[in-house]
């Protein structure tokens, strides 16, 4: 075990252990994993996307510029509780169980706290959770109850559920800050997740944030008005921004010019739970947008382009506050003492669209949603700045850590530690030539189909399946839109067969079995069509 801890254990008095603790600095790192929910790359300036520069997140960018930015990091199942069941047992879907939202994650199967917990870290989990059942391995848990919401957010800590007034990303912080101040300096290290509900649909700013962008014009995705031609999923998805976003919910358009009346808004708890001074000041801020919006009378191509930046005002000024808690965190460590030997990660569940292909939301296999943005700092062991290319998954972070913290990985970790990248021993094309992807929430909200599929560096191969039997493939070099289906191409002939093999030896490598490709009856898909549209 580490020194500091053996030497507080054999100390008697309290202010001798807690001198002791601050003197010697633990030889095991702390943790602090801090996870937006959909919070799109682009969306994050270290990037440097055209969208993210019109509304930069600094403080965010600040753990790319002391560490590694990971160009290269891929979600298994892009959607938030496969991604958090994933990330938490280093395992993919098939194996931990937890394949789509609305399971329940398994909670007495080992996981990466429980292993840090016996290796004498202390655990905590603040924020979003949404695997359901009450979180298992963690020492102090203080989790949103469901989905979270953005104001006067309702939480649970053992058992118990309390609303908090406020704005989410900010009552996370707080936590968490208060988290750290009481158990930072026990002399035992520690691993703090910390998971925002932000940027998460329906995207409700913070009441100082409601103008911050009205100013901005963000450039239009090219493929926004894209007909998907040769991709048959994508024509019958259902989260196109111009076509299945709620006017009121989700855009927070007024019924009519002179009121506050939302339009579409099927689930009012949003909007009714802020207090009556909060709903006065977002009214104040809304009624002239919404006003100007009304008389300008907008349809069709033009009317879909206001949707899009209507979204993507309240998109990124959802993420300023993100940022802004990034930059809390981060100047906590450094005022304590704690930056040296910590380290901190900042990453998404998933991918998210911002309007290319029209769409929102996630699911695709496509690499919008697929990517997730990752960077790590860890001053003076990852060298500042440096870029990770290697195809590296959310598969991979509890066997990082744990590398990271000294435990051998356990056997049945389906992900490996990408440490040697960091560390430079190995060659980012040495650590994997390609990552396997299976997405099951279907039917379902969005109605993306069931698929999945292998991505290499610069190809990719995928089967939709369930109630459409159709495979697609890209060239990301010459295609990184991922417009062109060259399945079937002759030109591609061997080099489909190539991947075709490569997609069955990655099948048989993470024991994917028959069960795992289940159909849904066709009346239940077409009831599903039905209910969401
Ligand atoms: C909610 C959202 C969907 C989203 C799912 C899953 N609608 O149902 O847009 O795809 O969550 O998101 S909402 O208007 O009710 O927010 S996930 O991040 O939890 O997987
Ligand atoms: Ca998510």
């Amino acid at each position: 075990l580490m020194l500091a801890t053996a030497l507080a254990l054999v100390s008697c008095g309290k202010k001798e252990e807690k001198q002791i603790a601050q003197t010697t600095p633990p030889s095991q790192p702390n943790i602090i994993y801090i996870m937006a929910d959909d919070h799109a790359l682009q969306a994050i300036s270290a990037y440097g996307h055209p969208i993210s520069k019109l509304a930069p997140t600094p403080n965010i960018d600040r753990i790319a510029k002391n560490g590694a930015l990971f160009i290269n990091n891929f979600c298994t199942n892009s959607l938030c509780g496969p991604s958090r069941a994933t990330v938490l047992t280093g395992k993919f879907s098939h194996v931990n169980g937890f394949r789509m939202n609305g399971e329940k994650f398994d909670g007495n199967q080992p996981t990466l706290p429980k292993y840090l917990q016996q290796a004498g870290y202390q655990t905590a989990i603040i924020g979003k959770w949404h695997i359901s059942g009450s979180p298992t391995g963690f020492d102090y848990a203080d989790i949103l109850d469901d989905q979270g919401k953005y104001y006067n957010p309702d939480f649970i800590k053992d058992g118990d559920t309390t609303r908090v007034e406020g704005y989410a990303t900010d009552i996370i912080t707080d936590k968490s800050l208060a988290w750290l101040k009481e158990n930072s300096k026990k002399g035992k290290p520690f691993f703090m997740m910390v998971h925002h509900k932000a940027p998460h649909r329906n995207w409700m700013p913070h009441l100082k944030n409601l103008h911050l962008y009205d100013s901005i014009t963000f450039p239009l995705p090219d493929t926004y008005f894209s007909k998907h031609e040769g991709q048959l999923a994508a024509q019958q998805q259902l989260m196109t921004i111009y076509e299945d976003m709620y006017e009121g919910h989700d855009l927070k358009l007024s019924k009519a010019e002179g009121t506050d009346e939302l339009a579409a808004n099927p689930w009012t708890d949003d909007f009714d739970r802020m207090t009556p001074e909060q709903r006065k000041i977002w009214n104040e801020a809304y009624r002239p947008k919404n006003d100007a919006f009304h008389r300008m009378n907008l349809h069709g191509k033009a009317l879909a382009e206001y949707k899009y930046q209507r979204y993507m005002q309240e998109y990124m000024a959802t993420i300023a506050s993100v940022d802004e808690s990034v930059g809390r965190i981060l100047d906590y460590l450094d005022a304590n003492g704690l930056t040296d030997n910590t380290i901190v990660v900042y990453t998404s569940d998933q991918g998210f669209y911002t309007g290319e292909n029209g769409w929102f939301d996630k699911r695709f296999m496509y690499d919008i949603s697929m990517k997730m943005p990752l960077m790590i700092q860890y001053p003076g062991k990852i060298e500042k700045g440096m870029k990770v290319n290697a195809l590296t998954q959310n598969l991979d972070f509890a066997a990082t850590f744990l590398d990271y913290v000294g435990v051998p990985v356990p056997a049945d970790m389906q992900g490996k530690s990408f440490k040697p990248l960091l560390d430079k021993t190995m060659k980012d094309d040495d650590f994997r030539n390609a990552v396997y992807y299976h997405y099951y929430d279907f039917p379902a909200f969005h109605m993306v189909k069931r698929h999945y599929g292998v991505r290499t560096k610069r190809y990719k191969l995928m089967h939709f399946y369930d109630d459409i039997d159709s495979w697609e493939m890209y060239d990301l070099k010459e295609d990184p839109e991922e417009q062109h289906n060259i399945y079937s191409d002759p030109k591609y002939a061997a080099l489909q067969k190539q991947l075709h093999k490569t997609l069955d030896s990655l099948q048989t490598v993470y024991k994917v079995t028959a069960k795992e490709f289940e159909t849904t009856p066709k009346e239940k898909v077409d009831n599903a069509y039905k209910n969401f549209e």
